[in-house]
């Protein structure tokens, strides 16, 4: 092989995705999410469920990076939040997603920049400077996605429609898995 020529390397087990982001920084985690393609009966091992809200289930949490697989019934959505500084990065599992992106204005009002709909295998991205996100389940069935937060995220700012202001919150996880800590 040439120096001009590159391998696309991807990644198709979960030993082999966590290395690359143990190994990698930041800078390499977009290449590294976007050449992701694990079987779907890997996230199975790592779902839980419930009609509260969507659940926060930690494949592995690092000081560097953090991978968690969240679960969501039919309808369920995330109020509009921050990440607490850090890179976001959602992969669609399965089903279907929208994603909104609010900034506040002079006025401090929130306004609606983007709307988008996320399909399985879609990848989005956000950080602070972007502004806020909401996700929502579109779909008429139980869906998945991975986020990958760089570094891990403990607490976020997250909207309180009853108040009209932001809260800081801690983030918790409904499960965590051994795979992180064997
Ligand atoms: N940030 C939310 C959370 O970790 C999910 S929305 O996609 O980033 O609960
Ligand atoms: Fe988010």
């Amino acid at each position: 092989m040439t120096s001009t020529e590159h391998t696309t390397e991807t990644f198709q087990s979960l030993d082999e995705l966590v290395s690359a982001l143990s190994e990698g920084e930041r800078t390499t985690y977009d290449n590294i999410i976007r050449s992701t393609n694990l079987p779907s009966s890997i996230y199975e091992n790592f779902c839980s469920w419930s009609d509260k809200s969507y659940t926060r289930n930690c494949i592995i949490d690092t000081e560097k990076f953090e991978l968690i697989l969240l679960c969501w019934e039919p309808g369920q959505m995330t109020p509009i939040h921050d990440h607490g500084g850090e890179e976001c990065w959602v992969k669609v599992i399965s089903g279907e997603f929208r994603e909104t992106i609010y900034q506040e204005n002079e006025a401090g009002e929130l306004t609606v920049v983007k709307s988008a709909v996320a399909k399985t295998n879609d990848i989005t991205y956000m950080i602070d400077f972007m502004g806020f996100h909401s996700l929502e389940n579109l779909s008429n069935e139980r869906s998945m996605s991975l986020h990958l937060y760089a570094k891990p995220i403990r607490s976020c700012n997250s909207y309180d429609a009853i108040s009209g202001e932001f809260v800081n919150k801690d983030l918790v996880y409904n499960t965590v898995s051994e795979f992180g800590t064997k």
